[in-house]
């Protein structure tokens, strides 16, 4: 029997600070870029949950998040607080609650800087292995003062959807039996490869739970969205054979930087992917990475559409100049017809390197 757990830490950036800065306690907390008084470019990264009372949470421009603040405030209410993104500190935060984590378990993912999948299979019984989850809990909330979220289940998939259930702080387990009864209300998007456009194609044939989706045979899935539509089918009843996948390092060392004004002057964007450039390489070279492979580079337009693009090339980047003809080559389509068919202006551009090893 395969048992596993999704570990996520709650509201992590903003509990960080909540935590490290004594006069934010028990405030609403903003974690992101400059407000501005209002005037600020860029989004918020995460709100703590005071904050997401306001209706502030991820990717919501900072200058709505300004507003919702200045509403509640007009209403007697305190203030949000915003602070800037402190990436490196938090990666180190997220390193120590691994290795709380690896004191009980061996075989464990690392699926973002604030989530873990771990295998507790050799628990034998899912009793077991919440008392090893409430174990984590513990040492995590009293080492770290921080609190995070578990879901245990007999997959990836579910462990996954369950960690989700009874945020923050909590500790979800489904077992096997249960599986079907516990993914037929969520609505369609709860569904790890279900997006907005999806659901949007869905909500059109009436389709919004997951116990909708299930009246379509895995031929219509198919016939409607191809390999994805089998995914579907099986994800709707909570089947997911992917396995823990230790060595795959999702690790990755990014930064992106959103500009003052929507801009299309090529050589301005340029010297600032230029800036990138060397930027997450210097962090590559202080790092205890010795090569990565792929290079993924995030643009913003104007109005928010947001594309991203990655490059694996054959062999791997040498360096700094190398790197910057990769970026610079990944680059140069969104200023023309290939990417930018409509000619719209940048807001923001953002670099990553990925599978370092
Ligand atoms: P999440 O786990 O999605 O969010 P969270 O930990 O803040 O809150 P929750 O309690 O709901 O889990 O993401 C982890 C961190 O990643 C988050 O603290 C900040 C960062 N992040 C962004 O910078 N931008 C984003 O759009 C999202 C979703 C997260
Ligand atoms: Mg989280």
């Amino acid at each position: 029997m395969r048992i596993i757990a999704h570990l996520d830490m709650d509201a992590f950036f903003a509990a960080i600070e909540e935590r490290d800065q004594p006069r934010f306690k028990g405030l609403p907390v903003v974690v992101g870029a400059d407000p501005k008084d209002g005037k600020g470019r860029g989004v918020v990264s995460t709100a703590n949950y005071k904050a997401r009372e306001y209706g502030i949470h991820s990717a919501l421009p900072i200058s709505k998040a300004w507003e919702l603040s200045e509403i509640a405030k007009s209403q007697g209410k305190p203030k949000a607080v915003f602070v800037g993104v402190d990436f490196k500190h938090y990666e180190e935060v997220s390193e120590k609650i691994i290795e709380i984590i690896k004191k009980y378990v061996t075989l464990i993912e690392i699926a973002s800087i604030d989530e873990v999948y771990f295998d507790l299979s050799s628990f034998k019984s899912y009793k077991k292995a919440q008392e090893v989850c409430k174990k984590i809990k513990y040492e995590i909330k009293s080492k770290e003062k921080l609190t995070a979220s578990v879901g245990i289940g007999s997959n990836k998939l579910v462990a996954k959807i369950a960690s989700d259930m009874q945020k923050p702080d909590g500790l979800t387990v489904v077992k096997s039996e249960d599986v079907e009864s516990f993914f037929e209300p969520l609505s369609l998007r709860k569904i790890p490869g279900i997006g907005p456009k999806t659901e949007e194609f869905f909500k059109k044939l009436g389709v919004s739970t997951v116990k909708d989706i299930k009246k379509y045979s895995q031929e219509d899935l198919k016939s409607m969205f191809g390999k994805l539509g089998i995914d579907f089918y099986e994800k709707a009843r909570g089947i997911d054979n992917s396995p823990i996948e230790e060595c795959y390092d999702t690790k990755s060392i990014g930064e992106q930087e959103t500009f003052e004004k929507d801009t299309f002057d090529s050589g301005f964007i340029s010297e600032r992917l230029k800036f990138l450039t060397e930027s997450v390489w210097q962090r590559f070279k202080k790092s205890d990475f010795k090569k990565f492979r792929t290079i993924a580079l995030t643009v913003r337009f104007q109005g928010f559409e947001t594309k991203s693009r990655s490059y694996t090339p054959k062999e791997n980047i040498r360096d700094l100049d190398g790197f910057r003809f990769e970026a610079l080559k990944i680059f140069i389509p969104f200023l023309d017809r290939r990417e930018n068919p409509n000619h719209k202006s940048i807001r923001l551009i953002g670099l990553r390197i990925k599978n370092l090893k």
